[in-house]
């Protein structure tokens, strides 16, 4: 250990704040972890979030500082409302614009995030495609031939007036290079768009929403948002959407899609979750971030016989790998890795001190990793050119899809040989949950639908008649500005509890599955009767784990296959069912609640939206966004608001359908029927 480094760090630990750990996390292994850095004197965001509070102006969005005339600050005063809103920065901006302007650029973020990662893995797959890169394979042909058509792809060939199947390496070469196109194309609108339902594509049409290329939707919202561009709030906002699909139907669907070609459709998968996954006795390397390229391999690298040998031969019993934020998620829903927590867990588990390495690629990752690594053992490897760290203890592996395995080989190989240089202050907190993962679209349909039978018709047959009240997609990441996990867990056992079946992804799903949500004992324990009794029939967990933040898009594509199965519902918005973020923190998550509102959905924000500042603005994407979509945006400051408000939502959606007295339908047994038949 770096006893300087430490003592820097401690010594500023001591003049802060510190955070109470019992109302910081209501997860026990976070609770000890914190309390374990505070005796070690090591801050985490637990504690920062202590010592510094949030912008009073900017929690309201109405700070500008797109020019150098500003920043101009235009916070809601108390009067405000008594007359015309008379507010404006040095230009004339109004509160509305400025506060769309900073939502907008949150959604353009949020996006360039999502769909750069799926850009990474249409590269990745492009050069599979064109033979270039050997480490990777195409593992899911048919997942292949299921996305080729939306790419105008064709999967058979007429040869002697016979139809003949094509070469898939053939479909693969096509489909890479149209999906590639995709973030670039000079004219026509996304591909993927043909995938929603219909009427939901009239209105993006007749509202002049579709998404040109992903790339020119977010220069279009850096360019628009730029000082003295668009100045009516309603035009921002039409943008937000355009760029929103862009992500939602465009490049995070792509990641999705183009990741399962590569490395497998997942399928239900039980595995374990949280920090007591770390082993004393084995070598612990934590993968952490986004984009499963490098994180496949690590898993590769690390069961074959030559790694699993040099460990023993350092003295470890072998490698556990874990994984943190949604790299982990990628992982678990295909491999089984277990994750080791969620993003407000990325410093506690370096923390336990067996942390061998931490390999970082994109997203979401604590520049503070680096202070922390330096108190320990642990070898912290960026991975990706974009994202670098400037301390001198972090160590730069560029991963290169041509030669995957080298690098990750190299990168187990390090954490292996870093094995022997721990410390004495190695402390695994004993916690961990089972967890069932890796549910997707097929999933849903053959566990609903069964062998035979392997349909949607189930699921909507679930919800008509009232076993199934709704479904509620809780989502997103967690936020230090709020007891970890409480607002994710209460809402998801007060849903499930009122028969919602709960679908998550991010790091929602590894908060459900540290608190035992996911597995099909679940159901007996929280679920009310009839979600209950879908359930214990199906043998399904009560909460659906559908994977990572760009899997979100599994949500859309199960909602529209729905829709496919028949139904009382036509559209998207038509079908009973909600989302929620209720712990979000990132732009990412911004990106996708105005997807998923322009998909027609309603969807809550645990906390705040950063527009409260601007009224108008805010009843714009409150209320008025509605009538032009069918979604639109809410908040909630409590879990339980939050599943009432969620709740109320889905029962109007099923009254509007005339489906709202199914719920008082009695379910016959034999002896019902036999008092009938016999009057
Ligand atoms: Ni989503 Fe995943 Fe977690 Fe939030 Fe970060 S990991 S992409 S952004 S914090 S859910």
């Amino acid at each position: 250990m770096a006893e300087e480094a430490k003592e820097k760090v401690v010594k500023v630990a001591k003049e802060k704040k510190l955070a109470d750990p019992v109302a910081a996390s209501i997860d026990l292994a976070t609770q000890i972890m914190i309390k374990r850095a505070q005796e070690l004197g090591i801050d985490t965001v637990f504690d920062r979030a202590e010592n510094m509070k949030p912008c009073n102006i900017g929690i309201q969005g109405t700070c500008c500082k797109v020019c150098a005339m500003g920043p101009c600050r235009l916070p809601l005063t108390k009067s405000a409302g008594d007359g015309p809103d008379e507010r404006k920065g040095l230009c004339g901006a109004t509160a509305n614009t400025i506060a769309a302007r900073n939502f907008a650029r949150m959604v353009a973020a949020g996006t360039s995030a999502h769909s750069d990662h799926g850009r990474t893995v249409a590269e990745v797959f492009l050069s599979v495609a064109r033979k270039e890169s050997h480490d990777y394979k195409i593992k899911d042909p048919l997942r292949l031939l299921q996305i080729a058509p939306c790419f105008d792809v064709a999967t058979t060939v007429e040869v002697d007036g016979q139809t003949v199947d094509r070469e898939i390496d053939e479909i693969a070469l096509e489909v890479a290079e149209k999906a590639i196109a995709e973030w670039g194309k000079p004219e026509g609108t996304l591909s993927y768009l043909k995938r929603a339902p219909q009427p939901l594509q009239d209105k993006w049409k007749k509202h002049g929403v579709e998404p040109r290329a992903i790339d020119r939707e977010v220069v279009d919202i850096m360019h628009r948002t730029t000082m003295g561009v668009d100045q009516d709030y309603k035009n921002i906002v039409k943008q937000c959407t355009r760029a929103s699909l862009a992500d939602g139907w465009g490049g995070a669907m792509m990641a999705t899609d183009l990741q399962d070609v590569m490395f497998g459709r997942p399928t239900p998968i039980q595995s374990e979750v949280n920090l007591g996954i770390m082993k004393q006795d084995h070598v612990n390397i934590l993968i952490h971030g986004h984009e499963p390229v490098l994180s496949e391999m690590i898993v590769a690298a690390s069961q074959s016989k030559e790694m699993i040998d040099h460990a023993k031969s350092v003295g470890a019993k072998g490698i556990q790998l874990g994984g943190i934020c949604c790299t982990g998620n990628e992982i678990l829903q295909r491999h089984g890795v277990p994750p080791a927590g969620t993003f407000l867990q990325q410093e506690l588990a370096i923390i336990t001190g067996a942390c061998d390495a931490m390999v970082v690629d994109v997203q979401c990752v604590f520049q503070n990793l680096a202070n922390v690594a330096k108190c320990f053992h642990t070898k912290l490897i960026t991975t990706h050119p974009m994202a670098k760290m400037e301390q001198e203890n972090v160590i730069h592996i560029e991963f290169d899809e041509h030669h995957a395995m080298e690098d990750a080989k190299r990168i187990v190989r390090m954490a292996i040989d870093n094995f022997k240089n721990r410390g004495a202050e190695v402390m695994i907190p004993k916690i961990k949950s089972t967890q069932i993962a890796g549910f997707g679209v097929e999933s849903i349909e053959y566990h609903l639908g069964g062998t035979f039978r392997g349909s949607y018709y189930t699921l909507n047959d679930n919800i008509i008649n009232g076993r199934i009240r709704g479904l509620g997609a809780v989502v997103g990441c967690n936020n230090a500005r709020t007891q970890h996990n409480n607002f994710h867990i209460t809402l998801v056992k007060e849903l499930i509890k009122n028969d919602v079946l709960v679908l998550t992804t991010g790091c929602a799903g590894i908060a459900c599955g540290m608190h035992g949500m996911l597995t099909p004992e679940t159901a007996g324990v929280y679920c009310g009767p009839g979600l209950k009794e879908v359930c214990e029939t199906v043998g399904i967990p009560p909460v659906l784990h559908l994977g990572s933040c760009v899997d979100n898009t599994r949500i859309l594509l199960a909602a529209t296959e729905m829709i496919k199965a028949g139904g009382p519902w036509k559209d998207l918005c038509d079908i009973p069912a909600v989302g929620a973020a209720p712990e979000w923190m990132s732009e990412k998550a911004i990106a996708i609640g105005q997807y998923v509102v322009s998909s027609g959905i309603y969807t809550i924000f645990g906390g705040y939206l950063p527009i409260d500042g601007a009224p108008e603005f805010r009843n714009y994407l409150f209320n008025e966004i509605e009538k032009l979509y069918g979604g639109r945006w809410d908040v909630a400051e409590t879990p339980i608001e939050m599943a009432q408000k969620m709740i109320a939502q889905i029962d109007k959606k099923r009254k509007e359908l005339g489906i709202d007295k199914a719920r008082d339908r009695v379910l016959m047994d034999m002896a019902d029927r036999q008092k009938l038949e016999a009057m």
